[in-house]
């Protein structure tokens, strides 16, 4: 079993995706074992995405996130890491493929709908990021 940090980003939310978003998990068969609606404070976002520090989008990327209620999601499950990556698609919508979560809500990379751990060691540092022990199931 494997835990991974899943998010649906101010967009998904906005525009009233979670229940989908939510369904498709379950439908999957991963457990959730953390749930919470929250604003992402500055430090929190920047903390996140501190890979990208660097890159021209940083600014944009976390007035996004900032920017409304996100719903942050603790997923448990086989192979939960790369499954919600597949689950979710290709960054850049245009790439991302049918019936993933991003070919069918999203039209843009800055914003697309949702994000996902993309290994074992981003799965829990966002989990302790976001999460404190007491909020996930065990
Ligand atoms: P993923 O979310 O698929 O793991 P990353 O980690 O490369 O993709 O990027 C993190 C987030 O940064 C993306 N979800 C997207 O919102 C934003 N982002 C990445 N690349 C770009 C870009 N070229 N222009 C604007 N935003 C970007």
């Amino acid at each position: 079993m494997e835990r991974t940090f899943a998010m649906i980003k101010p967009d998904g939310a906005r525009r009233g995706l979670t229940p989908e978003i939510l369904a498709r998990i379950a439908r999957k068969g991963y457990r959730v074992v953390g749930l919470k609606q929250m604003t992402i404070s500055r430090q929190t976002a920047e903390n996140h995405y501190g890979e990208h520090k660097e890159r021209p989008f940083f600014g944009e990327l976390v007035d996004f996130i900032t920017g409304g209620p996100v719903v942050a999601i603790a997923l448990e499950g086989n192979e939960a890491i790369a499954g919600w990556r597949a689950m979710m698609g290709a960054t850049n919508p245009a790439n991302a493929a049918p019936g993933t979560i991003r070919a069918d809500f999203a039209t843009t990379t800055g914003e697309n709908v949702t994000h996902g751990s993309d290994s074992s060691e981003s799965a829990t540092r966002e989990l302790g990021l976001f999460f404190a022990a007491g909020e996930l199931l065990d």
